[in-house]
């Protein structure tokens, strides 16, 4: 879909560093002259919000299924996108996203092992033909991505999922990743000097385009 404006995305596991990158995107897209609207999946309108308070809350007895979880996910998403991302992109806003679609392909598909054919059904129903023009992924280890966000708190319920399911969700953003020719991987595993610097580059270079 062709907007005036560009949607940035930038995805990865917990704790890979996504914070500061969407500093770095923000200030680097708004001084080349854009207005830049930060949005968060899920989340991002009233219902949308409430919606990720219903997802991250532990129901302790009831289990959530995952059939939920993903119907949930694609509703939040279907809100923010017509209410926020799409007119904004329609002004001439860029959009930068902390989370998109690729999210609930890597955490819903290989993490929770939904089959991928749901998925794109749902994919179609909610998005239709509408994609990110640019992914910054920001690929780090399960081991090293937890530890760094229990350092920051109390974990989630999706976060208190065992290592197999961070596994399975990252080897699924790498492949998503290298079949993308719109996203670029950044390795977090490195300085965050370092990071910050690579994302600053991907970044100037997608402008220059
Ligand atoms: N989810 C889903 O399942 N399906 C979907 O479709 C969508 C989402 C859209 C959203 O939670 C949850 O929903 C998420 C996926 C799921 N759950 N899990 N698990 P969220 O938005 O609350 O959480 P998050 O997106 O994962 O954010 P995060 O944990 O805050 O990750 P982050 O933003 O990448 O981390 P950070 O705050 O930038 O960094 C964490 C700490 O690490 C911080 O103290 C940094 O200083 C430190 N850090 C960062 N980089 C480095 C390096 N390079 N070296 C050393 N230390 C570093």
């Amino acid at each position: 879909m062709q907007t005036p404006g560009k949607f940035i995305v930038i995805e990865g596991l917990e704790g890979a560093g996504k914070s500061s990158a969407v500093t770095i995107l923000s200030d680097t897209i708004q001084s080349a002259g854009h207005t830049v609207v930060n949005t968060r999946e899920p989340g991002g309108t009233a219902m949308a919000e409430a919606i990720r308070d219903v997802v991250k809350h532990d129901w302790k007895d009831e289990k959530v299924t995952v059939e939920a979880e993903l119907l949930l996910m694609y509703a939040a998403r279907a809100q923010l996108v017509q209410n926020v991302i799409l007119p904004n992109l329609q002004q001439g806003n860029w959009v930068l996203g902390d989370r998109h679609d690729m999210s609930s392909q890597a955490y819903q598909g290989g993490g929770r092992q939904i089959e991928q054919s749901m998925i794109e059904s749902l994919r179609n129903i909610t998005l239709k033909n509408f994609r990110a023009d640019f992914t910054l992924y920001l690929d780090v280890e399960p081991k090293e991505g937890l530890k760094r966000a229990k350092g920051r708190g109390e974990l989630d319920r999706i976060e208190l999922e065992d290592l197999g399911f961070f596994e399975r969700t990252r080897e699924r953003y790498l492949l998503l990743a290298q079949q993308d020719p719109n996203c670029v991987v950044i390795d977090t595993m490195q300085s965050m000097q370092g990071v910050h610097d690579d994302v600053a580059s991907a970044i100037k270079q997608f402008l220059e385009c």
